[in-house]
């Protein structure tokens, strides 16, 4: 990690050398939302990220991240960015549905495989194809962090086999296609701000959320839930955004450092998420949970209760989206 940074603040140093001596760097304050807590791998990628911004500019940015929906949930900050009025988020793709319903693709069950398959997918074309539809909404993605694969906890029982999700009071993401996976597995699906879900699970109006462990354990849900279930059952990317608005009133130099510093942070914080995962997993036991894996039998039926929810939620992503990514999947399965 140390070695990359020093690497990349190099190529940082590089590029201002390059440069006539930072005329075009003016003194900017960069606000940043976010969902999760600070001791989340976000936490790693933001501070990565602002030193290398540190660098690029020679201190003129002052960089304030506020944590744990702190400036509103994910939505309402991509909202705010919007309008102008924020510059920057660290966002779960699943609730921006509601800007852009392509996004969609990204919930479909189980569509990622593995880790290798998300960063190839979201670094590669797609990625690329995808972001280009942020701009039409006022939004620039610079990067592709990472939230991860996403497991089941409750408070009610493990949950082995597709008939266990039974009546399970869920908390869902706003997000049609999560609604729709977890209506079908028949549970009682509640879509909810993911600010709201602590306290939901303390005072027993649902008994379920599904998040990364990282998220269950920097969020702190173990206070509150007795199982967890490794379902896997999607990845979901995080994108960092910008307030369109601000970053056109930025010079190409500051936008390019914005664009490079969030690729820094990006390798920072898919690093650190992966390595903590198995921390937060430990931590999760530790606690007291009950964890448990699934078979293969059990995950087979499971993943063909959701198959139709591909099929149902195509026209609302796009028939082409859909396509798309499958096609760009199976290349990068070597299909
Ligand atoms: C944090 C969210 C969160 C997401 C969710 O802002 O809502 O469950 O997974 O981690 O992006």
């Amino acid at each position: 990690m140390k070695t990359y940074l020093t690497t990349s603040t190099a190529a940082i140093l590089a590029l201002s050398v390059a440069l006539p001596a930072n005329a075009e760097i003016s003194e900017r304050t960069i606000r940043i939302a976010n969902g999760v807590a600070e001791d989340h791998p976000v936490g790693d990628g933001v501070a990565a990220m602002t030193e290398c911004i540190n660098e690029a500019t020679d201190n003129a940015w002052t960089i304030n991240a506020f944590w744990s929906s702190a400036l509103g949930d994910d939505l309402q900050s991509a909202q705010s960015l919007r309008s102008g009025t924020l510059e920057m988020v660290v966002s779960s793709t699943s609730p921006l549905v509601a800007i852009e319903p392509a996004l969609g693709v990204f919930d479909l069950p189980f569509l990622i495989s593995d880790e290798a398959e998300a960063d190839a997918l979201l670094d590669g074309e797609f990625g690329q194809f995808m972001a280009d539809m942020m701009p039409e909404h006022n939004l620039v993605n610079l990067a592709y962090w990472e939230n991860g694969f996403r497991n089941l906890s409750n408070s009610l029982r493990p949950v082995a086999s597709l008939e266990d999700f039974t009546g399970m009071r869920v908390r869902v993401m706003q997000n049609n296609i999560f609604l729709d996976t977890f209506q079908t597995l028949g549970t009682n699906a509640t879509p909810m701000a993911f600010g709201e879900v602590f306290t939901a699970l303390e005072t027993g109006a649902i008994d379920a959320q599904e998040n990364p462990y990282v998220t269950i354990d920097t969020s702190r849900f173990y206070e509150v839930q007795d199982f967890v279930s490794n379902t896997r059952h999607a990845y979901t990317p995080f994108m960092v955004l910008f307030s369109k608005p601000i970053f056109d009133r930025y010079s190409e130099q500051e936008q390019q450092i914005l664009s490079d510093c969030a690729i820094v942070g990006r390798d920072v914080q898919r690093e650190a998420s992966r390595s903590l995962s198995d921390q937060s997993l430990q931590r999760i036991i530790d606690a007291g949970l009950e964890v448990n894996d699934i078979s293969e039998d059990a995950m087979a039926e499971i993943r063909d209760a959701v198959a139709g929810v591909y099929d149902r939620n195509a026209d609302s992503i796009g028939a082409d989206v859909v396509e798309r990514v499958m096609t760009e999947l199976a290349a990068i399965r070597g299909q």
